[in-house]
């Protein structure tokens, strides 16, 4: 076949698969079986660390809500932050996903149950970031009494969703089924909600503090790669060998690209 041809035939027919497998889902929850293969946790110990903003660090300003009269009228001035970039005053970098990218291969791990949820309060996505697992049901909450719409469709594996929500104490639930990082929640109603959703398909992840720090507990021995991804700063990787019950220390840099 000639080469356009098959360039063609992927662009047009991988969208199409992608839609119609939807690697997300609603409603009832689906757990495919499984078989357990547990890492022998003698030995195991912490890997810790602190992930830093490389550069100077931003002034958060107050988000702007004069479009919306409801949001306006009950934000939360304290909180009503810009969200993309949040640097402690000694450099710490909030909300980086830190997480071991390779050496969990040969495990098999049980499902996360327990919903992990995104509120909608006065306008604002809380938490900011949700880190997940595969398959755990995830609850968009809504605290307030005007519109939103919860819109995740830049998800790259096709497992997003766009879908309205009004009334407090409303909820979507959904499942995301396929690892994926930096996934944007956006409300189309308001432009400045913002979060973002990452999806991982084993227990060995974790958010930096306000500080930066990370702790990945009851790690193995072994090697591994540990993989930070923030959602504005991109990623780094690291590789660390982990000796029984001895903790390893990481740090990582991140600067604007
Ligand atoms: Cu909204």
């Amino acid at each position: 076949m000639p080469k356009f041809l098959v360039i063609t035939a992927v662009l047009v027919v991988a969208p199409l698969v992608f839609i119609q497998c939807g690697n997300g889902g609603s409603a009832a929850e689906m757990y495919p079986a499984l078989t357990p293969k547990l890492p022998d946790l003698t030995g195991a110990t912490t890997i810790s660390g602190i992930v830093k903003f490389e550069g100077k660090i931003p002034v958060r300003r107050t988000i702007e809500m004069g479009g919306d009269a409801w949001c306006k009228s009950h934000q939360d001035k304290e909180k009503a932050q810009e969200t993309d970039l949040i640097v402690s005053e000694s450099g710490g970098l909030k909300d980086a996903l830190v997480l071991i990218s390779k050496g969990l291969e040969a495990y098999t791990f049980d499902y996360e149950k327990t919903p992990a949820v995104m509120d909608q309060v006065h306008c604002m996505y809380v938490p900011t970031v949700l880190a997940v697992r595969t398959f755990q049901p995830v609850e968009f909450r809504t605290s307030d009494t005007t519109n939103h719409n919860v819109n995740t469709l830049n998800s790259v594996h096709g497992q997003g969703f766009n879908k309205s929500i009004s009334g407090a104490g409303s909820k979507i639930d959904w499942q995301f089924r396929k690892p994926e990082v930096n996934m944007r929640v956006i409300c189309n109603i308001h432009t400045w909600m913002r979060g973002w959703v990452h999806v991982v398909d084993h227990p060995y992840f974790t958010l930096t503090k306000e500080d930066g720090s990370f702790t990945l507990p009851n790690v193995p021995p072994g090697t591994y790669e540990v993989e930070v991804v923030h959602h504005l700063l991109g990623t780094k990787r690291q590789s660390v060998t982990v000796a029984a019950n001895t903790p390893a220390a990481l740090n990582f840099a991140l600067t604007k690209k």
